[in-house]
């Protein structure tokens, strides 16, 4: 089985909270980031409860230990259900998410690869291996790995074993939904529903993945 996760990065409230409602029909999960948690405030989370989905925080969190706590605190205290770290800040940075998302009895993903282009400066050359690898040592629920590069998910699929991937890179920036969804547990889509001229219909069309995996 695998997700459909709708990224609602919108920056008007109304529209995001009227997106979520149309769309949620054929979606598992919502992730919101900046754009709108930014615009709209963190109670966003509060607002989108009733349509009883898991809301994904993607800060990509980054910081010193103590501070991606913090972060991750007032994540689940606002009723987020999961939060999205950076790996490459290192083990005692990924440890304090992940052990704050336990805590809480939320779910702590680590980004080991991202799916634009410019990613292949740094992720490439062995260092999102690592970074997978950190993610299971520190007991993270799973990865997010690019929906761009299926080549790099089967890689890193070698090393997350049975824990989730999630895979953003659908539709706008070129990711094929089929190719990908045989091969995480999630897709993550953006604009190619948001942007569409009706949302519900959009993610209608992407809703077959679900019964991929
Ligand atoms: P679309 O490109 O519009 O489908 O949006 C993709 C969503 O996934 C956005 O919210 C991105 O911030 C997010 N994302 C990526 O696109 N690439 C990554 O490598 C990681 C993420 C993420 O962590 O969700």
């Amino acid at each position: 089985m695998t997700d459909l996760i709708l990224a609602l990065d919108v920056m008007e409230k109304k529209k995001a909270l009227s997106i979520a409602e149309a769309c949620a029909p054929n979606i598992d999960a919502i992730k919101l980031g900046y754009p709108l948690i930014l615009s709209s405030g963190l109670s966003i989370a509060d607002e989108m409860a009733e349509h009883d989905l898991p809301l994904i925080a993607d800060f990509k969190v980054a910081d010193i230990p103590n501070t991606n706590r913090l972060i991750a605190e007032q994540v689940f205290d606002a009723g987020f259900s999961s939060i999205i770290c950076h790996g490459f800040t290192g083990k005692d940075s990924v440890l304090a998410c992940v052990e704050t998302a336990f805590e809480c009895g939320g779910a702590c993903y680590v980004v080991a690869e991202m799916s634009h282009p410019g990613a292949t400066d740094f992720f490439h050359g062995g260092t999102a291996e690592k970074i997978a690898a950190l993610a299971m040592e520190c007991g993270a629920d799973g990865i997010i790995a690019p929906a761009t590069r299926p080549e790099r998910v089967k890689i890193l699929r070698g090393i997350v074993g049975t824990r989730k991937i999630l895979s953003p890179g659908v539709g706008a920036q070129g990711g094929d939904a089929n190719t990908i969804a045989k091969l995480v547990d999630g897709i993550i889509v953006g604009r190619a529903i948001y942007e569409a001229e009706d949302p519900a219909t959009a993610a209608k069309d992407f809703a077959h993945v679900r019964s991929e995996r």
